[in-house]
């Protein structure tokens, strides 16, 4: 990661501050955490408004069928949603409240308090950061314009691990639904991008 912010950031000190601040993570003993990272080829800029939505993570994380905002206005540290989950899963809905909202740096952070599934305390903080290449060997999609300013997407996780799994389980489940969101961010933004 340090190597590509590195290759393909403007300001890469900015960028790893960014990563050091947000994604250093207390963990406890039967908690596991991880880090999943995407590139997309669209400007942060196109990401962000996306992302940035605490109040409509339905928009690209398809796991989710419905979200309400049950207190606060929707988009303050503070606030807590309530999403119900399509069926098929695990679980049935989840109530989260927002932990970071950093327009600056680009990093939005949320925690779960409640809800009927099995990732207790979860808590996962996702920043964007700006590259000139969409990935680290590839040259820009559009050589010579700006539309080949890209975006590093890293979301970094920590949850408890459930009674009767393991951590490994546990990350690859997790992983699985984090990679799954980042890939549909991917589609809708470079999609906006065009
Ligand atoms: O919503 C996220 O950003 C990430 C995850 C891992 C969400 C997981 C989830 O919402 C389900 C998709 C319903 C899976 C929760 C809180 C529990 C699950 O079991």
């Amino acid at each position: 990661l340090a190597k590509e912010l590195s290759l393909c950031c403007p300001s890469p000190d900015k960028e790893m501050d960014t990563v050091a601040k947000y994604h250093n993570h207390e963990v406890g003993p039967n908690q596991c955490c991880s880090v999943v990272v995407q590139r997309i080829a669209a400007p942060v800029e196109t990401v962000w408004p996306v992302v940035r939505r605490f109040d409509e993570p339905q928009t690209y994380k398809h796991f989710l069928r419905s979200c309400r905002v049950i207190a606060g206005d929707g988009n303050q540290v503070g606030c807590l949603r309530e999403v119900h989950v399509v069926s098929g899963l695990p679980a049935n809905c989840s109530t989260e409240r927002l932990e970071v909202l950093d327009e600056e740096s680009h990093a939005i952070g949320f925690r779960v308090v409640a809800g009927e599934h099995r990732l207790h305390n979860y808590r996962s903080i996702t920043t964007l950061h700006p590259s000139t290449y969409y990935s680290a060997d590839a040259p820009p999609p559009h050589p010579g314009t700006n539309k080949g300013i890209g975006t590093v997407v890293v979301e970094s996780y920590v949850v408890d691990v459930p009674p009767g799994n393991t951590k490994e389980e546990t990350c690859v489940f997790v992983d699985t639904i984090v990679r799954c969101n980042l890939q549909s961010l991917t589609k809708i933004a470079e999609r906006r991008a065009k």
